[in-house]
């Protein structure tokens, strides 16, 4: 009996070893901030209720973190024993447990990290690897565990005087591989937290800076009052990510440099200091990506602090023929923004902190680019390097070499949040809400109408800027049965939002956003 509880816990844990060493492989190598262990420690924090948090602060002081997450481990080690005990009976049930551990740790990177496909797989990775190991090790291990009722003890075997009982063979065959398997995974996964050390440093440079910047107050009457809305600022957890870097890229601050050069007067070169010694300016702005398909929520809005781009360009001085700024971020990409945005009296910025905090490095850090009124591929550069200014006859960047346009201003649009489309609602008051925008043009009004009627107009929150999106209501007198709901934004230049439907290649999706509803 001890021999096959043994064996069972050393499945488990082999399995669910190499699992764990795959993941923080990955981890590192991908540069993320958590790995799904260390996620799910922090999940756990914030799902724990804040008074026994404190408690547990206050008995552990500063080791509070490295308690929960060996608290976490143990957790983890209990589960693959169980596992591992389960797999000598039943191998569906023992992947079952797996697969339930993946999809927890899934739940936490979710919740913990910043929403990319790469975030996501080192989990999905690390289940893999553990359930495969599982699948490749538990006929072995079987073999290993002695027959039941004691068969191998009483019945009078038919061997020479100095063979082994078969079990005891494949046990020892069986702990070799187990042990094998064990130290792979020991080696990957230190190898794993030396490149995550890197991300660490970063991390600690990041802690360690004291920026002159607010955190932006909400200003009033941009609520709506609407629970389910997108709500004003964007947390930058929940701020939507798009880039091709497979890997953030780790830039220290002190090693940072901006080189603005091209068709300029003189050439210079930026430090982070300089940027902090410079004029720092704030400002609420609305990132939209030009993918974001109607009804979509690659949209978010944030309090940047920066410095302005146009300042930059007029200390290097601007030649009367450049069209154009190309843009470079430390990972290769490229993009090209019109000079116009760029020198007008627009907050287009060098922004360094993102909600009052340095940017985070999904985000950018330590310096992106912010431009009120483009889409993110034509604007918003994260890790900015290089600018040139130059002519855009002169060169693609990484889109506009893809078939998207060159110019990309953000289109009028607006988007339904509330009711969530195929869902049931009760009949009477029903409460319709969401967001529009209209960056740096500002949105004038915004209009529901229900099944094809007339176009009634809803309550639109404040307008502290024209850069932000503006959140809407409409207090609409439901009745039973299935309904269509329709929202269009006019803007402040007396536009109003086509119904034609165009796809986001080459500029933007354009039509109204449309839910169905059900009333009962
Ligand atoms: N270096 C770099 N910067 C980039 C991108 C990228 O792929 N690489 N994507 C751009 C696009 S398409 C958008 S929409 C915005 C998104 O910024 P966010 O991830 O902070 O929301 O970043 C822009 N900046
Ligand atoms: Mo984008």
């Amino acid at each position: 009996m001890r021999s096959t509880s043994g064996v069972g816990a050393a499945l488990g844990l082999t399995s669910a070893g190499a699992g764990l060493a795959v993941s923080e492989l990955l981890s590192g190598l991908l540069h993320l901030r958590l790995s799904p262990l260390v996620a799910l420690a922090e999940w756990i924090i914030a799902l724990t209720p804040g008074s026994l948090v404190e408690f547990g602060i206050r008995l552990l002081g500063q080791n509070d973190k490295p308690v929960l997450i060996a608290l976490t481990l143990a957790g983890l080690v209990l589960v693959s024993c169980l596992v591992g005990l389960m797999a000598l009976r039943s191998i569906v049930q023992a992947q079952f447990l797996f697969g339930l551990m993946g999809v927890a740790l899934l739940l936490a990177v979710s919740e913990r990290l910043e929403s990319s496909t790469s975030s996501f797989a080192p989990a999905v990775a690390g289940v893999g690897v553990a359930m495969a190991t599982l699948t490749l090790l538990t006929p072995r291990a079987r073999a290993a565990v002695p027959e039941p009722d004691g068969e191998i003890e009483t019945t009078p075997q038919v061997q020479t005087a100095n063979a082994e009982p078969a079990a005891t063979a494949s046990r020892r065959q069986f702990l070799r591989l187990t042990g094998g398997v064990a130290l792979g995974a020991v080696v990957v996964g230190t190898t794993g937290r030396v490149f995550a050390r890197s991300r660490a440093a970063i991390e600690t440079a990041r802690q360690n800076l004291t920026l002159a910047v607010t955190s932006g107050s909400k200003p009033a009457g941009v609520d709506v009052g609407l629970a389910g809305i997108a709500s004003w600022r964007t947390s930058q957890q929940r701020f939507y990510r798009i880039d091709t870097a497979l890997s953030v890229p780790q830039i220290l601050p002190s090693e940072w440099r901006l080189r603005v050069h091209g068709s300029v007067d003189r050439e210079i070169t930026l430090t982070y200091q300089d940027l902090l010694d410079r004029h720092l300016t704030e400002a609420w702005v609305t990132l939209c990506c030009v993918s974001n398909e109607v009804g979509g929520d690659l949209i978010s809005n944030a309090w940047w602090s920066g410095i302005r781009i146009a300042d930059v360009l007029a200390e290097a001085g601007v030649s009367a023929d450049a069209d154009a700024v190309l843009s470079t971020s430390d990972d290769g990409w490229t993009c090209g923004t019109p000079l116009g945005p760029l020198t007008d009296d627009r907050n287009a910025l060098l922004a360094i902190a993102m909600n009052g905090e340095p940017l985070t490095p999904e985000h950018g850090f330590p310096v992106r680019m912010v431009v009120p009124g483009l889409y993110g591929y034509v604007s918003a550069t994260k890790w900015v390097v290089d600018l040139e200014v130059t002519r855009f006859a002169d060169f693609e960047a990484f889109w506009t070499g893809n078939g998207w346009s060159e110019e990309g201003p953000v289109k009028t649009q607006s988007r339904i949040d509330v009711p969530m489309g195929g869902t049931t609602v009760k009949t009477g008051q029903v409460a319709v809400g969401g967001i529009a925008w209209a960056q740096h043009t500002g949105v004038a009004k915004v209009e529901v109408r229900v099944d094809e009627g007339a176009w009634q107009e809803a309550k639109l929150g404040s307008d502290p800027t024209t850069d932000s999106w503006r959140q809407w209501s409409y207090v609409w007198a439901a009745t039973t049965g299935d309904h269509q709901i329709q929202v269009r934004a006019t803007d402040a230049s007396g536009y109003t939002q086509t119904g034609d439907e165009a796809d986001v290649v080459p500029d933007g999706a354009t039509g109204w956003h449309t839910i169905d509803v059900t009333v009962s």
